[in-house]
């Protein structure tokens, strides 16, 4: 039996659909004692998306479709490592709350997606959701490659499924690919990740590219059927880095995940390169993209992002979180990689594109604690909060002219995290551990901090614009506290517990 087979068979004979995720070991030998560890892992985050066990990477397709959120996203049923990529699949009623669906695609044996389904999108083709997604497969010929990076040698081709039930569970996939080259005369980096979107009467399409030794690009295509796909220009080119290796990923002179949407009278364009999600924004002719502002999404853990409309028309951006520590322990683990939260995005009259995580994520706070530093015990109220269970969600306002560093210790007195902001350190204001970024605080405001601890993962947020996702392998024993270096910095400070998603960390 395949290992495909094998989890259909599974899901078919009644065994819940998480059980099916385990890793090939833990299912060979005990998997209850694996599921149990797994649930009890308490670097495991209990409110950010993941699923129940082994590897994931990029949101894919993610949409809100007949009443409910559904995410896909980059999964490898077999093990807690990048590999054997398949499209996981996830929905929710409120993009906080999920349920783990069946697998949507996996790779079709000797088909063109049979060494990975990678990413894409979905878009609705009059009424019926189509996945536009990239299928790796063997070369014939070194011409085919388009993929090396030093490891793997592969050729990537546009392909295309559609699904006609209302649970987006079942998927056909066309049987040959939509776009099987990349254009004539193109020597390329790379020529993945599709982002699809509706331009009049056509079909547009960006692509993951680049030009070798001129840097990252975006490849622009056409479409009246999504099936017939014609090359335009490119839509945007980057410039070498410079840089010598390998991979063209390492190096930015591959962009992956294009994502492309009009944002408030302007353009916007997402794209991951050499470990960062960068966004551009600027004007777009319908055939070339000018970008006249430009910025990191997030300084930490953050990659291979992917946005979508939510149910009131926002636009919101999923990331993945991936891991930070070495491959042995994540494997050991048998988990890797987390979903960010939803993220909803806005621009500035300026362009300088704006970030807050989504209200609906508030839906989880418990009772607040607040402590307001004029308050004459504002220290001793200060030094009585705790977070529980490494779940919780502060929100900082402090002095923008004076330097300010926030501590979460646990009991023992060991640190956990250390946010500190420095307004002399011009290009990399506010730090989280080690991980630094750019915050300018506006002229007459004040910098706001939100920060969501959930296990590993930290999410900070300061003032609309700076994000830093900081992975933490530190589990302490009992509660966190916060302390503050300088109480006339802090004006003031607000914690809410966090409740967890589901009632182990599996997600049910
Ligand atoms: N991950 C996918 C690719 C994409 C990369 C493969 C980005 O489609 O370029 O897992 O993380």
């Amino acid at each position: 039996m395949t290992s495909i087979s094998r989890r259909i068979f599974l899901m078919q004979s009644g065994m819940a659909a998480a059980a099916t995720l385990l890793p090939p070991s833990a299912r060979a030998s005990n998997p209850t004692d694996l599921r149990a560890r797994l649930a009890h892992d308490p670097l495991r985050p209990q409110y950010h998306l993941m699923p129940a066990a082994n590897w994931m990477n990029d949101p894919n397709g993610p949409i809100f479709y007949k009443g409910r959120y559904h995410m896909f996203f980059q999964y490898n049923p077999n093990a807690s490592v990048w590999g054997n990529m398949h499209w996981a699949h996830s929905s929710s009623p409120d993009m906080i709350h999920w349920k783990h669906e069946p697998v949507a695609i996996a790779p079709t044996p000797n088909g063109w997606d049979r060494d990975g389904v990678f990413s894409g999108c979905i878009v609705l083709d009059g009424a019926t959701p189509t996945a536009i997604y990239t299928g790796v497969g063997p070369t014939d010929t070194p011409a085919d490659a388009t993929l090396k990076d030093g490891q793997h040698t592969w050729r990537e081709v546009q392909c295309l499924a559609h699904s006609h039930d209302a649970d987006l569970h079942t998927w056909q996939k066309l049987p040959n690919p939509i776009i099987a080259r990349p254009p004539a005369g193109l020597t390329v980096t790379g020529f993945r990740d599709p982002c699809v979107w509706r331009e009049g009467n056509e079909w547009r399409m960006a692509l993951g590219s680049g030009f070798a030794g001129k840097g990252g690009a975006i490849l622009l295509y056409r479409s009246l059927d999504l099936r017939q796909w014609t090359y335009l220009t490119p839509l945007v080119e980057g410039h070498s880095t410079g840089q010598a290796g390998t991979n063209p990923i390492d190096t930015g002179d591959m962009w992956e995940c294009p994502d492309f949407f009009p944002l408030g009278d302007r353009h916007v364009l997402l794209i991951s390169t050499a470990g960062k999600v960068l966004w551009k924004s600027g004007h777009y002719d319908g055939k070339r993209f000018t970008a006249d502002k430009e910025g990191v999404v997030d300084y930490g853990a953050y990659y291979a992002e992917r946005s979508m409309l939510d149910r009131d028309g926002k636009r919101v951006l999923w990331g993945w979180i991936p891991e930070r520590r070495p491959e042995a322990e994540h494997r050991a683990a048998g988990w890797a990689g987390v979903m960010s939260l939803p993220r909803v995005l806005s621009l500035a009259p300026n362009g300088q594109l704006e970030m807050v995580p989504a209200p609906a994520v508030e839906m989880l706070r418990g009772k607040s604690a607040s402590v307001r530093a004029a308050e004459p015990d504002a220290k001793k109220k200060l030094d009585a909060l705790r977070i529980h269970d490494l779940a919780a969600e502060l929100h900082v306002e402090c002095a923008p002219d004076r330097p300010f560093t926030l501590e979460l210790m646990s009991d023992g007195g060991a640190r956990f995290a250390e946010v500190a902001y420095d307004p002399a350190t011009t290009g990399s204001e506010l730090r989280i551990n080690n991980t630094r970024a750019a915050v300018t605080v506006p002229k007459n405001q004040a910098l706001h901090l939100r920060l969501f601890v959930d296990a590993s993962v930290v999410e900070l947020f300061a003032n609309h614009t700076t994000a830093i996702t900081e992975r933490i392998y530190i589990a302490p024993q009992g509660t966190l506290g916060i302390s503050a270096s300088d109480m006339s910095s802090l004006r003031s400070l607000d914690l809410w517990p966090i409740q967890p998603i589901s009632k182990d960390r599996l997600t049910s």
